[in-house]
């Protein structure tokens, strides 16, 4: 038999919590990787250090190159030099709160950044490269009911994130539509991890509560606690994403746990598996978590967490990719939880 020829795939956002188990997963494919990295100040490879040598910026399967998708011509070279197999966009803005402070710059990253690698995947008439695009549950943004949502359900989208994130959903239908290239949306519900970015309210509280076990912190300040999210593991989701370019044809995704917690529930589980009992008294601004062994205010509410518009509701029906895909979530809430503790633990 031949040898078969490896594949190559590379990776916008590979420094982020989802192109990092990415990598990882696709290391263990056999793919060759590249990852496209923005220039900062810091070196910023926290979450890749452990499969790559920083130092001497390379690994024989893996290859960092410098670059930013708010550079069209950086973009299109990048992809010409490398000519991938699969291109995965997981690069973005990818802050809602923050999005309505940097409007502009989120939809240049979020939404024309996406528009930039399609083009380049056209101007190259690079029929054999597939591409991914990290689309989001925040797309649908104002539900009208409770109800897990679909590849049918409509979007409104309630921030300049979710409607970045609508119009690279419609850039990716689009260039499949009119020039024919493999190119999926994996609408991915909330999905988080012990690399988690510190300003996203899982790892928040995860982190805000350790440190208050540990004497390190006196209190964790949230803003709208009954906001409702479907939370998976990050692990879980990089392996959809694969599935995702893998399957025949091209086509839009949910991929999500079908499970629904509220903010509020996420701190009593994180605090209950620390050992703290929490009683809640007060309501809307001045709602309180208070610590039943001392008596101390450790939860409290600050409304410059508050968003402008909020999503509410987020539960993801992701049948489709059950059925088609042979994709299901194999990490339990309980497990993040587990995971994220076990490792904010190890840091102190
Ligand atoms: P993340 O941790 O914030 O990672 C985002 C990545 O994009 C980072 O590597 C970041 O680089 C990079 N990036 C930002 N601006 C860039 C630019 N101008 N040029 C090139 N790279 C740039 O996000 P994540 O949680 O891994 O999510 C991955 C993708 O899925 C994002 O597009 C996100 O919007 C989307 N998504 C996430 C979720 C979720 O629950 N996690 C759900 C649905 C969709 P730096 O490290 O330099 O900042
Ligand atoms: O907020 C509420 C907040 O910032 C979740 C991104 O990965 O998932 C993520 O977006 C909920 C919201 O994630 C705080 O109002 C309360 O209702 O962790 P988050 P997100 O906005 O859902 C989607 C799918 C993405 O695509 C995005 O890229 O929690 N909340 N108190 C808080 N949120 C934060 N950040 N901080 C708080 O103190």
């Amino acid at each position: 038999m031949g040898k078969m020829k490896r594949k190559t795939a590379l990776i916008f956002g590979i420094t982020g919590q989802d192109g990092s188990y990415l990598a990882e997963l696709l290391l263990k494919k056999n793919y060759i990787i590249h990852g496209v990295k923005r220039r900062s100040s810091s070196a910023n490879t926290e979450r890749i250090d452990h499969i790559f040598d920083s130092f001497n910026f390379s690994n024989k399967n893996f290859f960092i190159h410098y670059g930013d998708i708010s550079d069209g011509t950086s973009t299109l070279n990048i992809i010409n030099k490398i000519k991938p197999n699969e291109i995965y966009n997981l690069a973005a803005q990818s802050h809602v709160r923050v999005s309505f402070d940097i409007p502009e710059y989120t939809a240049d990253i979020t939404a024309l950044g996406a528009l930039r690698i399609l083009e380049a995947i056209k101007i190259l008439k690079l029929k054999k490269t597939k591409y991914y695009q990290a689309s989001s549950s925040e797309m649908y943004g104002l539900v009208k009911n409770r109800k897990s949502l679909n590849e049918k359900t409509p979007f409104h989208p309630r921030s300049v994130y979710g409607i970045s994130k609508v119009f690279a959903y419609h850039a990716t239908v689009h260039y499949r539509e009119a020039y024919g290239i493999f190119a999926s949306n994996g609408i991915l519900f909330n999905h988080e991890s012990p690399r988690r970015g510190p300003t996203f309210v899982t790892k928040k509280i995860v982190q805000g509560l350790v440190r208050i076990k540990k004497g390190l912190q006196k209190k964790l300040s949230l803003g709208n606690l009954y906001a409702v999210r479907d939370w998976g593991h990050a692990k879980d989701y990089a392996v959809s994403m694969w599935k995702i370019l893998q399957h025949k044809k091209p086509d839009d995704w949910v991929i999500a746990t079908n499970k629904d917690q509220t903010v509020k529930k996420f701190v009593d589980l994180v605090a209950r598996k620390l050992d703290i009992k929490i009683i809640w008294k007060g309501k809307g601004i001045k709602e309180k978590g208070i610590d039943k062994k001392t008596g101390k205010v450790i939860v409290d509410v600050d409304s410059k967490h508050f968003r402008p518009t909020e999503v509410d509701f987020l539960r993801g029906d992701f049948s489709k990719a059950r059925r088609n895909l042979k994709w299901k979530p194999a990490i339990s809430t309980n497990d993040l939880i587990n995971d994220m503790i076990e490792e904010e633990l190890s840091v102190y």
